[in-house]
């Protein structure tokens, strides 16, 4: 959907959930923003019980000039927008929820249109905009404005508005992970001393108190020196906190922090050893039932209640408890962790492969950014730093992974084509120098190569989850689920590599 299709309509509501969040108030007041712009009437709405409380969000409604309305009524709601008694608004839009969702109160309108950013709750109306992978719902509603061509840098309050939605939700930007999200982080122009006042409002003095109880009935795994903690609900930055200070406890290397709300469970996890990456215990946790992410060290997640359900869990909290016990201790006792330095591989039982000559691009970075600058190029698949050198080339893979290699390993692996480079898939890459933040885009500098192929390597399927130190980098694994493959380069088994299923297919056959 795009938002001008909105603009077909007058006397629109905007609604977000009960009890909103910074990142519901961020996104309807975007939308709203955007809305009167054209000239609509629209008001900016929350049903519920509750009027909003917090200090943060109390502070953020006032010092951004956020126009929105508790409403308990669908008279309410109409005599807000003018409307003759009985009559209905032409439009509701749901921001950061989905209508006839339970948290969202229900309100009659004409039509209806959805922007979120959780897991699709059932069928949708053809105005909507779900994307489950955006770790803020004022990620979507920004994307959306760009894509109408209009800059919110202009409004230092809105852009302020909608960077604290997404630092609320990705609990300080520690589980972003779409470059989507990296990107509005960077772009925005906001008001940092509106933002380091609202940080330091953010518990109040009930969830201070949830923290404490919480932490009281910590439970800790000896084995494998991980803990898991249950807290009231609370909003899920304190879980963040609590996962924090969990972490700097002695011999707690992980934990997995949850709260479970009406419709689904939120988790935070934490990893100070580099055998688990948090991101990764969080997708592991979530897998099946809902979504986690982030990076190394921090990481969060949630869960459906109904996909628990479909799993025929009980939804009450010992079931939810055993749940999370046997994934941890299904983490920790199934896998198999191989250091390369210090690791023989026996290839026995291993069949022989050879690469496939496949397309790919590549960028001279001399073209795009002066020797010695040093810069980061953002993919779907993560951040990539990059130190410019005389003869650094810039890969784009198959899947529009980028790696940065020196001239002379390119020659090695790649040769140069003729035809018109094709990137293979939707985020394009850019590239964004440290010194200024500038933004670069690559694709008008990538050109064809193909992989040269004729290299070979002995593989096999893996049974087992396996976790590769390799031996050029020894702090960070390469996972393999079962059912990935496990290689070695022939002439060179020191050389241990891990590949999914898929990409494996994809670039190998066998000899
Ligand atoms: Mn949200």
């Amino acid at each position: 959907m795009k938002l001008s299709q909105l603009l077909e309509f007058d006397n629109i509501i905007v609604q977000c959930h009960n009890n909103p969040d910074a990142d519901a108030l961020a996104s309807g007041y975007a939308v709203l923003r955007y809305l009167k712009s054209f000239g609509k009437n629209a008001k900016f709405v929350y049903g519920g019980n509750f009027e909003v409380a917090k200090s943060n969000l109390k502070l953020m409604i006032g010092d951004l000039g956020i126009d929105v309305y508790h409403v308990r009524t669908q008279e309410e709601l109409a005599s807000l927008l003018g409307l003759s008694e009985g009559a209905l608004p032409e439009l509701l839009v749901t921001v950061d929820g989905q209508y006839s969702e339970g948290n969202i109160q229900h309100f009659e309108a004409k039509e209806v249109a959805i922007i979120d950013h959780h897991q699709v709750e059932g069928p949708l109306p053809v105005l909507s905009e779900v994307r489950s992978y955006q770790a803020s719902c004022a990620t979507v509603v920004w994307d959306m404005l760009r894509a109408e061509g209009l800059d919110v840098n202009h409004d230092i309050k809105l852009a302020t508005a909608l960077y604290y939605g997404l630092l609320t939700d990705s609990n300080n930007f520690s589980e972003l992970h779409h470059p989507v999200d990296m990107d509005m982080r960077d772009e925005l122009k906001i008001s940092s001393s509106i933002i380091t006042k609202f940080k330091n409002s953010n518990i109040s003095q009930e969830e201070l108190r949830i923290a404490g109880i919480a932490l009281l009935g910590s439970e800790y795994y000896r084995d494998n020196h991980y803990a898991i903690v249950k807290t009231d609900p609370c909003d899920p930055n304190v879980l963040g906190i609590i996962s924090d200070m969990l972490l700097e406890v002695e011999d707690v290397e992980c934990c997995l922090v949850y709260s479970i709300h009406e419709s689904g469970i939120k988790i935070s996890v934490r990893s100070c050893v580099k055998e688990v990456k948090a991101d990764e215990l969080a997708q592991f946790i979530c897998e099946g039932v809902g979504n986690g992410g982030g990076h190394l060290i921090k990481a969060g997640g949630s869960i459906q209640r109904k996909l628990l359900e479909i799993q025929e869990l009980d939804y009450n909290p010992p079931c939810i408890q055993q749940f999370f016990r046997s994934r941890m201790q299904d983490y920790f006792y199934n896998n198999d962790i191989i250091y390369a330095g210090d690791y023989n591989v026996d290839i026995t039982g291993m069949k022989r492969y050879v690469r496939k000559s496949l397309k790919a691009g590549y960028v001279v970075a001399t073209d795009v950014l002066p020797v010695g600058t040093k810069a980061v190029i953002r993919t779907i698949q993560g951040d990539v730093k990059i130190h410019v050198q005389e003869d650094t080339i810039i890969v784009i893979g198959i899947r529009g992974e980028v790696s940065a290699i020196s001239r002379s390993l390119f020659d090695k692996y790649f040769k140069v084509d003729s035809s018109e480079y094709v990137y293979p898939g939707d985020y394009i890459p850019t590239i964004r120098r440290d010194i200024d933040g500038r933004t670069i885009e690559i694709l008008p500098f990538a050109h064809s190569c193909v992989t040269s192929g004729n290299s070979m390597m002995f593989a096999k399927e893996l049974n087992n989850r396996t976790k590769v130190f390799t031996k050029h980098d020894p702090e960070h694994y390469l996972l393999g689920k079962p059912g990935d493959y496990i290689g070695v380069l022939e002439g060179d088994t020191s050389e241990i590599l891990i590949f999914e299923r898929e990409l494996f297919e994809k670039i190998f056959d066998m000899v």
